[in-house]
């Protein structure tokens, strides 16, 4: 068994869980955020049979869209910090991650 820990654009993170469950996929979100950009992302978590991972990260694939983000930069100019020209950064699709599941249990 696997569990495949996907981080995601929160614009995305409705769809592509929609489509889980539709899909019979039992999901988890988590409300995260990145340490780069410090904006809001979400983290699921998808456990799986080692054969569904494909088809998991298939679904993901398919509804997250990579897109610019602004970030917001400033400078030190020895009088204190100022802010300076946001700089554009491409973020995403989805970060995914597949882990071993060691043991499994539901009560
Ligand atoms: P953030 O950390 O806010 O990063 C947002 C975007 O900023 C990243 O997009 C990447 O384009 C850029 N970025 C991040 N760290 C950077 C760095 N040290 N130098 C230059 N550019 C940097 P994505 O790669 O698509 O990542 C989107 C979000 O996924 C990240 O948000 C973070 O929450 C997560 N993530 C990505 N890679 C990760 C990893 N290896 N471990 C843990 N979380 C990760």
């Amino acid at each position: 068994m696997k569990m495949i820990l996907g981080i995601l654009n929160t614009d995305d993170a409705p769809v592509v869980i929609q489509h889980l469950n539709k899909a019979g996929y039992f999901v988890t979100r988590l409300a995260t955020s990145g340490g780069f950009l410090r904006a809001g992302n979400a983290t699921i978590l998808v456990g799986v049979d080692d054969e569904k991972v494909k088809p998991v990260i298939d679904i993901i694939h398919q509804y997250s869209r990579s897109r610019k983000q602004l970030m917001p930069t400033t400078s030190e100019a020895g009088i204190g910090f100022f802010p300076t020209m946001p700089v554009e950064v491409q973020v995403g699709g989805a970060t995914i991650f597949v882990l071993n599941v060691e043991n499994f249990e539901k009560f």
